[in-house]
């Protein structure tokens, strides 16, 4: 109950926008002025052009088949509309599972490996962190921390160690102590972008070799930064093919929308968000769900 009580405080900010102004423009008349300032909302909510206009379209085709008069009947269909965006194939979660965990500085990949490594482990599997951020000593003393808190095990060495080698040897331990889920911390530093290119080809690389098990490479991003986010996307989509998004800082955000952006430009389903920074602040996500508290 915690949980989800948090999770539908976090979208309350946005819920109340749109809802608000879908009410204030709502007035009985589906016209094109109607659909126009609609679209004008989704747009202003973060959700993008594109998104808002296939939603916009889909909606008005539907209520204009289905005779639509009330604002409770007009909010349904646009939760329709709204989730067939969100409608991405999700990859089924099978184990053996690694998760090489991307990112750009300060987006929460470290926290959010954290409350998925607790978040597995209270589904009863044993977890294993890997810290592959060596750029800093304070990356692997912070994953340290939070295999502490989620009583899981972590490889780690030294700050300035070749990340592949920590991957290398975290891949090994886990698969001779039959783990069921890895996760794999990695450096965001953007100064550099050859460097962390390489460096995530690398691993990539690496993991590929080693390990048999299902394997994703999952992006996080702060839902705060609103379009920027999708930047994010476009640049790591480049470097590792991404099969999921972490999108954290809900709770701190009324922009949870860029997720409509992101699966209509990317076609990449978002797996989990996150609300919070305590062990359990993490959510898989659910489109309905989702959907459900924005309007
Ligand atoms: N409010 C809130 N803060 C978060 C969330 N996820 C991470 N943070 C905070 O964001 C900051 C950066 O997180 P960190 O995991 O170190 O980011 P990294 O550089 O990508 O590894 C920290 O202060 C975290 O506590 C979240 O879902 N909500
Ligand atoms: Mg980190």
């Amino acid at each position: 109950m915690g949980i989800f009580s948090k999770f539908f405080g976090a979208l309350k900010k946005t819920k109340e926008i749109i809802s608000k102004k879908i009410s204030q423009i709502f007035v009985g008349e589906l016209d094109d002025e109607f659909y126009e300032e609609l679209e004008f909302v989704l747009v202003s909510s973060d959700i993008s052009i594109e998104a808002s206009s296939e939603i916009v379209e889909n909606v008005k085709k539907l209520a204009k088949k289905e005779k639509i008069k009330t604002e409770e009947d007009f909010k349904k269909l646009l939760r329709k509309a709204m989730i067939s965006i969100l409608d991405i194939e999700n990859r089924p979660t099978e184990y053996p599972l690694l998760y090489t965990i991307v990112g750009v500085n300060g987006v929460g990949k470290t926290t959010a490996i954290g409350k998925l490594a607790h978040y597995f482990k209270q589904n009863k599997k044993n977890v294993l962190l890997v810290a592959g951020d060596t750029f800093r000593a304070a990356a692997s003393e912070q994953l340290t921390e939070w295999s502490k808190r989620a009583k899981v095990r972590i490889v780690k060495y030294n700050e300035g160690v070749d990340p592949g080698a920590v991957v290398f040897d975290g891949i090994n331990s886990a698969i001779a102590k039959k783990d069921d889920v890895v996760l794999i911390d990695t450096a965001g530093r953007l100064h550099n972008k050859v460097g962390l290119m390489e460096e995530l080809k690398k691993i990539a690389k690496i993991v590929a070799k080693e390990w048999n098990g299902n394997s994703e490479n999952l992006l996080v991003i702060d839902a705060t930064t609103g379009q920027n986010a999708l930047t994010q996307v476009e640049m790591f989509n480049e470097i590792l093919p991404l099969s999921g998004i972490i999108l954290t800082k809900l709770d701190g955000s009324s922009k949870g929308g860029v997720v409509f952006a992101i699966a209509k430009k990317y076609g990449i389903p978002i797996k989990y968000v996150g609300v919070g920074e305590g062990l359990e602040d993490l959510e898989p996500f659910n489109a309905e769900d989702f959907v459900q508290n924005i309007i």
